[in-house]
């Protein structure tokens, strides 16, 4: 699905501001920053722990200047099900909580009119969503111990309610989370656009159109000179000498394809740049990279998972002052102005679907029992759709953290369509990954057949807790089992919660030397193995969870507070990678 842009021949309006709200159909309307997470932005607790249905309601004008135009109602994400009223009819539904989706108003609007525009919003989480929830079970790091009769029949109470219960570790935002916006085009339209390009400066443009007319392309350089020039849906140009995209500290030079097509106009950034694993070598336009920097998550204070664009080009900034190169966009696909924002700065992407806590226990097969497989292919394609041209998407990530040990041939079953689909989608065809989670590696035959085998290890944090020296011992005995492998392997997460402010000359857990020295000892372990490309701590910032025993004001295992200030770790990372420049 395009981004919405403005151009000539195409107007976009932005309905965000101050809608009307409420959380329950008795109660008076209120006020609600859109796009925002809800959440968090009222002092009433009911706001924060909120079940169920939500209603957000707006008036949306047609300026009679539309007159004339195809016009689209466009959503960036609505957390997590969405359905869309205008006028109190039901105009679209959609499901999930983290990718666009849109409707053509065309015909059921007149230039010149208001109409209501009325979204229900749902927030529940289940079996059947991405991400999980616990259906009947405990919450996350929940201490909810069997067999005592009073907590059995509290469990019991809180099915009768209805409460969420998160199988995953971020605090379950929801609502209009990113732009809603009213956009046009000509009644004949590029409906999509698909660029391969090859490092060589060879470049395929596949656009889908509706109606008829005649493409043309025109290859811009980025000062705007024409570059190459062709016609058709299916045209491949060449471009001479390209400069090609590379992270930062090289060049991530951008071209752009500037398609028309009857009175329709639709411009394409892109770049040459080149993805490939050999051995256990990833390279980037034919050279091995190391990738390093940390795992994320959207989220911000007042703002919750909503699209805060100032805090993304802080962070992005805070990531070259870190001299990271990477990004892992955990554990869900982000707002497109985030990859945007990649593609201008040079920082890589892991793009990942939302497919966190895809397991119930050693009990029962969620492979089996989680009505899942069809929905995450159509999230999955729907990712890929959407993010495909991207230059600094360089892998995907079918999800993170799923049961791969208890039911290791469903595990393989479910996950290996779901690698070969991506493979079949993405005409770039990049490598494709799935995170696998701490749990016993032997038994897991899954995340070995990944292009680049992925693993999140807390060896010193979770397990051996605080004892750094045995967990060095344990670190090697793994990385020793996965050399044997041989692919590339990405630590793709790591970490120690750390309180920032918390000092101690013998450090000791949660205090910020503790967080120094237990990613000294990782190091010390990676540093010896060249099959280990790529390094990802968790987390960059401290960020928003659900309450329970584990956490305190969220989890706290950023290298930045959540308001970005650095901890000791942060200054470590930055002079580590500092030197990988060398
Ligand atoms: C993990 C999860 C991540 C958690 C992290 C932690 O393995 O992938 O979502 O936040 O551990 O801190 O426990």
């Amino acid at each position: 699905m395009l981004y919405p842009r403005m151009n000539a021949a195409r107007t976009l309006i932005d309905l965000g501001g101050i809608w009307d709200f409420r959380l329950d159909s008795r109660d008076p309307w209120q006020t609600i920053a859109v796009p925002a997470s809800y959440n968090d932005q009222k002092a009433d607790r009911r706001f924060r722990s909120h079940v169920g249905l939500a209603w957000y309601r707006t008036q949306l004008v047609i300026p009679s200047l539309l007159e004339g135009q195809r016009r689209v109602l466009r959503f960036d994400a609505v957390t997590h099900d969405a359905q869309v009223y205008l006028d109190g009819q039901l105009l679209c539904s959609h499901r999930g909580g983290f990718l666009p989706f849109e409707a053509d108003i065309t015909d059921r609007t007149e230039a010149g009119r208001t109409y209501e525009l009325l979204i229900q919003v749902d927030n529940r989480i289940s079996h059947s969503t991405l991400p999980v929830g616990n259906e009947g079970g405990t919450a996350f790091f929940g201490s909810d111990n069997p067999g005592i009769p009073s907590v059995e029949a509290g469990k019991l109470r809180q099915q009768e309610i209805g409460v969420n219960l998160p199988n995953f570790d971020f605090f379950n935002y929801a609502g209009i989370t990113r732009p809603v916006r009213l956009y046009t085009t000509p009644h004949a339209y590029i409906r999509d656009v698909t660029l391969i390009p090859d490092v060589s400066g060879t470049v395929r443009v596949i656009t889908s159109v509706c109606g008829s007319g005649d493409i043309h392309i025109d290859i811009l350089d980025a000062q705007g000179h024409i570059a190459a020039a062709g016609d058709g849906a299916d045209c491949t140009m060449h471009v001479s000498n390209p400069r090609l995209w590379e992270p930062r500290p090289g060049t991530p030079y951008l071209y752009s394809a500037r398609i028309s097509f009857g009175e329709d106009l639709y411009e394409q950034p892109f770049g040459f740049r080149s993805v490939e694993i050999r051995g256990h070598e990833f390279l980037l336009n034919g050279k091995p990279i190391h990738l390093h920097g940390p795992c994320k998550h959207e989220d911000t204070p007042f703002h919750g998972r909503g699209l805060d664009v100032c805090a993304n080009v802080t962070d992005i900034s805070l990531y070259h002052w870190l001299n990271a190169n990477v990004l892992r966009m955990s554990h869900y696909p982000y707002a497109e102005e985030m990859y945007d924002l990649c593609d201008r700065e040079g920082i890589l992407v892991i793009d990942e679907t939302p497919a966190v806590g895809i397991g119930a226990g050693d009990k029962v097969d969620p492979y089996k029992t989680f009505p899942l497989f069809e929905y995450h292919k159509e999230v999955l394609a729907d990712m890929i759709a959407r993010d495909k041209n991207h230059p600094c998407v360089i892998l995907w990530s079918l999800g993170n953290e799923p049961d791969t040990e208890h039911f290791p041939q469903s595990a393989y079953d479910y996950w290996k369509p779901l690698y070969d689909l991506a493979h079949a989608l993405d005409p770039q065809n990049r490598p494709v990954t799935l995170v696998c989670c701490q749990n016993d590696y032997t038994k897991d035959l899954i995340t070995r057949t990944m292009d680049v085998v992925c693993i999140n290890r807390y060896y010193g944090w979770y397990n051996l807790s605080g004892d750094l020296d045995t967990a060095k011992y344990a670190w090697n005995i793994e990385l020793d089992f996965w050399q044997e492998i041989d692919k590339p392997l990405i630590l793709s997460e790591y970490g120690a919660d750390t309180v920032n402010g918390l000092h101690g000359v013998v450090p000791e857990m949660f205090t910020e030397e503790f967080q120094v020295e237990y990613y000294e000892a990782v190091h010390e372990c990676l540093d010896a193995r060249p099959f280990v490309i790529g390094e990802l701590p968790w987390n960059f910032a401290d960020f928003g969870t659900q309450q329970g025993p584990m956490r305190s004001g969220g989890n706290r295992k950023g290298l930045f507070t959540r308001d970005r200030k650095p901890k000791m770790a942060a200054h470590y990372f930055r002079r580590r990678w500092n030197d990988f420049k060398k």
